[in-house]
C-alpha cells in the first residue's frame, strides 16, 4: 500500500517510439488524487531557486515536461531527499506538509498537477513557522 505520507516518484505510461515521438497519459484511477488545477513554470533563469514553502492541504505532481528540475523535500519527521527531473513520463508526488526548493536547468518547463485550487492560506512560507508544526 503506498504511503501518501512521503514524496515519491511516479512513472507514467510512454507510448510512441523514437521515429514518432512519444506520448504519456494518466487516467484519474491512476493518479494519487483528482486533479482540480494545472499550471507551469518556464523561463526561470538558473540563479533562482524556487518554491521554498511547505503547504497544509495541497499534493501535487511535479512534471519536468522539458529539460531538468532538481526538487529538494523536507517532511516533519527531518527527512530530507533530492531528486532529479528530467523525463517527460516521471512525475514527483509531494505530500501535504512537505517543505520545498526547485532549481531548474534554462529550458525546463515544470507542469504541476494540483489536488486544490489555489489559495494562499494552505502556504506555509516560512520555514520557522513549517518546523514548529512538528
Ligand atoms: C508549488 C510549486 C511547485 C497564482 O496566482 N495561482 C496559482 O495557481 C499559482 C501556483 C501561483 N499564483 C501566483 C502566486 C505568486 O504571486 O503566482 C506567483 C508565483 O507563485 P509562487 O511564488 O508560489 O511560485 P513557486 O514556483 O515558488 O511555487 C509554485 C506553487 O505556488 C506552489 O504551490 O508547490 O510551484
Amino acid at each position: 500500500m503506498r504511503n501518501f505520507d512521503e514524496p515519491f516518484l511516479i512513472e507514467f505510461p510512454k507510448l510512441g517510439n523514437s521515429h514518432l515521438g512519444y506520448i504519456s497519459v494518466s487516467e484519474k484511477e491512476n493518479l494519487p488524487f483528482v486533479p482540480k488545477r494545472i499550471y507551469w513554470t518556464y523561463y526561470t533563469p538558473e540563479e533562482v531557486e524556487r518554491g521554498g514553502h511547505s503547504h497544509y492541504d495541497l499534493q501535487q505532481i511535479l512534471v519536468a515536461v522539458a529539460g531538468k528540475i532538481i526538487v529538494t523535500t523536507e517532511l516533519l519527521n527531518g527527512e530530507k531527499q533530492e531528486f532529479i527531473l528530467e523525463k517527460p513520463n516521471i512525475g514527483l508526488f509531494i505530500p501535504k506538509m512537505c517543505w520545498r526548493t526547485m532549481k531548474y536547468n534554462h529550458n525546463a518547463v515544470q507542469m504541476c498537477i494540483a489536488s486544490l485550487e489555489y489559495d494562499e492560506k494552505d502556504y506555509i512560507r516560512d520555514y520557522e513557522k513549517f518546523l514548529e508544526k512538528k
